[in-house]
């Protein structure tokens, strides 16, 4: 197994028609999560990919788990639960550049993991560990699970790639940046937007971030400019790669594939040029479509990306 991931994954219903969702009444159903979201990005490439987690023992769990499943990622570890209801959100369109998610999983059987829920023989071996702030927000034992987890992972020397995803509604939990600020001690790869970067590292100037960066022992900084592109930093080396200009559906879900370019391009040991241009390219590509896995491409389908051509006429 390349990489694992753990997080809670979502039914989403999004109205069909854009505006107020008080006056929606024909809704489309999508899957989400940021963590599956990656896992699928991922396996689209061609890499292999476990995602750990907890549905409710309901209809929406068992669709969840099948599309998941369906997409190729190995769901062997994922629990069905009584502890909780499989999470829902509703994504609602005011119009391209005002989009608002409405969250119902307090309580969810995701926010039911625990650090029991993974073994250390199951960590052994893997070459990434891929960790979102989002699964440490859910509950305090979905935390010490993660924690568990990123012990085993520097113990067996595995690969840590934390996105922050910080949510705003975790905000309001009094110790959640020091949460996230603990999971920048088992670092390798930390992949922030400007404004988490500033949440985190609490230092506006980008230098100054990385050297903040540096001292919790992180060996490369990645930090994503969705307006411009994306800067790079490891003690050798800095660069700076720009976007792939695309038109914006929905921008949900671009982070996500962007962890999956940065994923993808360290297992295929790509240069740190290559890995972000990798990731900036499933970025946009992830938001030229309604729901944030729907429009991830395959290798031919990047390639072609990349190459400038159109996805839709390889
Ligand atoms: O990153 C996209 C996610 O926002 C979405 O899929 C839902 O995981 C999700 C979350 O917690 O917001």
């Amino acid at each position: 197994m390349d990489v694992l991931t753990i997080g809670e994954s979502m039914v989403v219903l999004s109205p069909k028609n854009p505006g107020a969702m008080r006056y929606s009444t024909d809704f489309t159903r999508f899957f989400a999560g940021a963590e599956s979201n990656v896992a699928i990005a991922l396996t689209r490439l061609g890499h292999s990919v476990k995602w750990v987690s907890q549905v409710g023992n309901d209809e929406f769990g068992t669709a969840l788990l099948s599309f998941i499943r369906g997409e190729g990622v190995d769901t062997s570890l994922v629990k069905v639960s009584d502890s909780g209801p499989t999470g829902l959100l509703f994504k609602e369109i005011r119009h391209s550049n005002d989009i608002r998610v409405h969250y119902y999983r307090d309580g969810s059987a995701a926010s039911h993991m625990q650090p029991d829920s993974l073994k250390e023989d199951q960590v052994t071996g893997l070459k990434v560990f891929h960790v979102t702030g989002i699964t440490p927000g859910l509950s305090d034992s979905a935390y010490q699970l993660i924690l568990q987890v990123l012990e085993w992972c520097k113990k067996h020397a595995v690969t840590v790639i934390f996105d922050p995803n910080i949510r705003a509604k975790f905000l309001k939990q009094p110790t959640y940046l020091e949460k996230l600020q603990r999971i920048l001690h088992y670092t390798d790869v930390f992949i922030p937007n400007t404004q988490e970067a500033v949440q985190l590292l609490n230092v506006h100037d980008m230098k100054e971030q990385v050297d903040a960066a540096f001292s919790y022992g992180i060996g490369t900084v990645i930090i994503k400019d969705g307006q411009t592109g994306a800067y790079y930093f490891t003690d050798a080396q800095e660069g700076f790669v720009p976007h792939f200009d695309v038109e914006i559906v929905d921008s949900v879900g671009a982070g996500d594939a962007f962890a999956a370019g940065i994923i993808s391009g360290i297992l295929d040991d790509l240069s740190w040029d290559e890995i972000v241009r990798r990731a900036n390219a499933l970025g946009a590509l992830a938001i030229t479509a309604v729901g944030d896995i729907t429009n991830l491409p395959n290798r031919n389908e990047l390639d072609e990306f990349m190459k400038g051509n159109r996805a839709d006429n390889v």
